[in-house]
């Protein structure tokens, strides 16, 4: 660091800069996360210094958050005070370690507990795995790529304490067979987190017939996160358990602080984040984000059948805006879409397919110029 500071103009232009070399979403297919709603940025703007780890001092922004959590509590059917059994988190990550971690404290009975998710799980997992010792076991998908019950079954035993369902998988966007996870759940006895990171904001504006929230009777808490369909800003994400005791097992004592306990994972906490997730709920209400979702899935719809005109099948039939494309050398593909044309794709791990996310970013006419530039290659 220098001994003295450069001004305000050099700082913009340095930053400028910066930001030009960033990728603007126009030709992204590989991301999760989207423009945020202007609204959204605005209020996010107007809460900057607003820190959720000592809410004493931010009783306002507190407030907003309870609210926040009123709404998710409206759209996954949870109908047990919301408002009492969660909190904003940083994102999908920090609400999956939490979740795990709710489970493990609650449990201390148990020395070595496991916890039995499907191998389609996001790597989140792998990381309370490595930061808590728990055993995480990842059972097999079936050809439709949910989880398999049966291999579910097999792995679990008495140290078994809970079960992971993902609705929206990172890769492919499918939905594990959540009321089943439940009933093995309520069966033995075991938590059952679903992780909504993606589906939270997708699947309850849909015309879909999928029972895999709180109206679900065994789920003890789910993951939803509004910087990414959500159209809120980074970083925004949610936690939700069935009952506030379930956080209560977060909890730990904070002496001098404005409140004596706190159930959050970081400490210093971006209250930006709650109003601008607020804001955008609020704004858009569902009608909005129905026609969001509704856009979305209009061009998921586009990009299968034009894929389908070149001869291109899908994996699995996209349920949600996410879809992989069966293109033979994927890899191959990928790069040259990148270098000849600028489009960034991701690619699945099994079976290795071409995978998009059909974000909000994602405009009509950007589908057909990407089939055109995929029909030059394929
Ligand atoms: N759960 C699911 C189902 C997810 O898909 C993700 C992230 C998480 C949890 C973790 O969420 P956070 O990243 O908010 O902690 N899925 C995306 C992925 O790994 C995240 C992402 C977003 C990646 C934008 C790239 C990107 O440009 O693919």
């Amino acid at each position: 660091m220098e001994e003295t500071g450069i001004s305000r103009e050099d700082i913009l232009s340095i930053l400028k800069n910066a930001k030009s070399e960033d990728t603007s979403y126009d030709r992204v297919l590989s991301s999760m996360c989207t423009y945020p709603h202007e609204i959204a940025v605005l209020a996010h703007t107007q809460f900057i210094e607003a820190n959720m780890g000592d809410p004493g001092l931010f009783p306002g922004t507190y407030g907003l958050e309870k609210e926040v959590l009123k709404m998710f509590g409206s759209l996954l059917h949870h109908n047990n005070s919301p408002e009492k059994c969660g909190y904003l988190t940083t994102g999908g990550t920090e609400s999956n370690i939490q979740a795990i971690r709710s489970m493990v404290n609650a449990r201390r009975d148990i020395k070595h507990p496991n916890v039995v998710m499907p191998e389609s799980a996001h790597f989140s997992f792998d990381k309370v795995a490595d930061l808590s010792g728990i055993e995480i076991r990842k059972a097999s998908l079936d050809n439709t790529l949910k989880v398999d019950l049966n291999s579910v079954l097999s792995l679990i035993d008495d140290n078994t304490i809970g079960l992971v369902g993902i609705a929206g998988t990172t890769e492919f966007g499918q939905i594990d067979p959540i009321e089943s996870l439940s009933e093995i759940a309520l069966d033995r006895g075991l938590f059952l987190h679903v992780d909504a990171a993606f589906g939270g904001f997708t699947l309850p504006f849909m015309d879909i017939e999928y029972h895999y929230d709180f109206e679900v009777e065994g789920v003890t808490s789910m993951t939803i996160d509004p910087h990414k369909m959500g159209l809120s800003t980074i970083p925004s994400g949610g936690l939700l358990f069935r009952e506030p005791e379930y956080l209560d097992d977060l909890e730990i004592h904070t002496p001098y602080l404005s409140i004596s306990k706190q159930y959050s994972l970081t400490g210093t906490r971006s209250g930006a984040a709650v109003a601008s997730t607020y804001a955008v709920m609020k704004h858009l209400g569902r009608e909005g984000y129905r026609s969001v979702v509704d856009q979305c899935m209009e061009q998921t719809r586009e990009i299968v059948s034009g894929a389908k005109a070149l001869g291109i099948e899908t994996v699995i039939d996209p349920v949600m805006n996410i879809v992989a494309l069966n293109v033979p050398q994927a890899d191959d593909v990928r790069k040259k879409l990148l270098d000849d044309f600028g489009w960034h794709v991701s690619i699945t791990r099994n079976p290795r397919a071409l995978r998009l996310v059909i974000m909000p970013h994602i405009g009509s006419n950007t589908i057909e110029l990407f089939l055109g530039d995929l029909e030059k290659l394929v």
